[in-house]
């Protein structure tokens, strides 16, 4: 009976190696369906796996994914992440995930201008056609909002690939310069209808030098496509890194302000969930709203593998500003953590894939946690549980 049951770990440990090398990546779904390694798997007397089903996360809303709801402060749209992996690592715009909705009294027939004030050189304007002149390629980035949550499946996060103009372009240009200078970004944010969620009002403070250091950008394009009306037409900013709150859409105004300014409504909206130090009343005491590292799963499959089932459990990694080396991951907070099988980077790496293969000992809800394996990497959220998902497991 022992000799079993270490025949069968060690079996298992092998099988763990063999998925991993069977995909050489984290394998979408669709990939390993479709590809003939399974068959092969068998053939060259690799185990045989089957693809059954993805199981659905517990105790999560029953939220429509990847459609625009609502409007205004209240529109959204959730993106699905269950289909994310290396091999389509943006999202298409039009599944980009919504926190606010353009307003109905968004014009566009007027020409688009950014008041700069506050400046001690003209222009005192910024034209679009300035800003595209400035704009090119910028790479993939993720954005994350900073009241993301479990009830809508994690879905206020997604990636693009952005075209747009430095920042350190445009605050040349206008000759706002010094390291230490602080700027209010200001977006339009008036709607004809209240929201039960939000403030009005969408304007962020930074520092010069926050704005150079984590290379924010004005945006106009996103995938290859003009931004839309929802996502922030014909100009938003994008802070690499930070909190999607900070990425103001539709900007009016750049303004140079003084050094004791207060905190921005909108500031204070996310004090609480950017994790500031209580609710700053100055901006020069708000730190910079950063992703920590985090860590979640997006998927979990059901396979079949040699007469039993066995399930794969696929995530993403994103945020922080340290390249790590591994997760770990347990599925009972009684557990210990264990490495994550395969985890794995892509170039430009606004999100990293991870899977891990799992034989779950009996039927039952299990709680889906991951840690990094270098503890000292700030990571508030992941510790926190934020991310944690659950599975119900009905056939072992
Ligand atoms: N003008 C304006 N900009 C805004 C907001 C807003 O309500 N109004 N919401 C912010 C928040 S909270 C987030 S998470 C991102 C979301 O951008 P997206 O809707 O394009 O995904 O936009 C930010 N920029
Ligand atoms: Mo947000």
């Amino acid at each position: 009976m022992i000799k079993r049951t270490q025949n069968r770990s060690s079996r298992r440990e092998f099988l763990k190696s063999s998925f991993v090398v069977a995909g050489g990546s984290a394998l979408s779904r669709f990939q390993l369906l479709a590809s003939p390694i399974l068959q092969a798997q068998s053939k060259n007397g690799l185990p045989e796996a089957k693809f059954i089903k993805l199981i659905k996360f517990a105790g999560e809303g029953p939220i429509p994914m990847d459609v625009p709801m609502g409007s205004g402060l209240d529109g959204r749209l959730y993106t699905d992440l269950s289909n994310v992996g290396p091999d389509h690592p943006t999202t298409p715009n039009e599944k980009f995930y919504l926190r606010t909705r353009a307003s109905d009294f968004l014009r566009e027939d007027k020409p688009w201008l950014v008041k700069v004030s506050g400046a001690t050189a003209k222009p005192s304007v910024l034209e679009i056609a300035t800003i595209r002149k400035l704009s090119g390629p910028v790479g993939m980035y993720l954005m994350e909002c900073s009241g993301n949550v479990r009830d809508a499946h994690f879905g206020l996060l997604s990636v693009a690939d952005w075209t747009g103009a430095p920042m350190s372009k445009i605050l040349e240009l206008v000759h706002i310069e010094k390291p230490g200078t602080r700027v209010l970004i200001e977006g339009f944010d008036e709607y004809p209808e209240s929201s039960s969620t939000s403030l009005p009002g969408a304007s962020w403070i930074f520092t010069v030098d926050e704005l150079q250091s984590s290379k924010a950008f004005l945006a106009t394009s996103m995938n290859g496509s003009s931004l839309s009306r929802d996502h922030g037409s014909p100009v938003r900013l994008v802070v690499p890194g930070w909190y999607g709150c900070t990425c103001i859409k539709w900007i009016k105004e750049l303004r140079v302000v003084d050094e004791d300014v207060l905190a921005t409504s909108q500031m204070h909206e996310f004090a609480f969930r950017t994790m500031q130090l209580g609710e700053p009343e100055l901006a020069k005491d708000y730190r910079p709203a950063l992703m920590e590292q985090a860590a979640m799963p997006v998927r979990v499959e059901q396979w079949h593998v040699e007469g039993e089932f066995a399930y794969r459990i696929c995530g993403i990694a994103w945020g922080g500003s340290t390249l790590i080396s591994g997760l770990k991951i347990r599925f009972d907070a009684n557990d210990n953590f264990v490495s994550v099988n395969e985890f794995r980077r892509i170039a430009s790496d606004p999100w990293s894939f991870w899977s891990h293969l799992w034989w779950p000992a009996q039927r039952g809800v299990y709680s889906i946690e991951l840690r990094l394996d270098d503890d000292s990497i700030p990571a508030r959220r992941l510790k926190a549980g934020y991310y944690r998902r659950s599975v119900e497991i009905t056939e072992i």
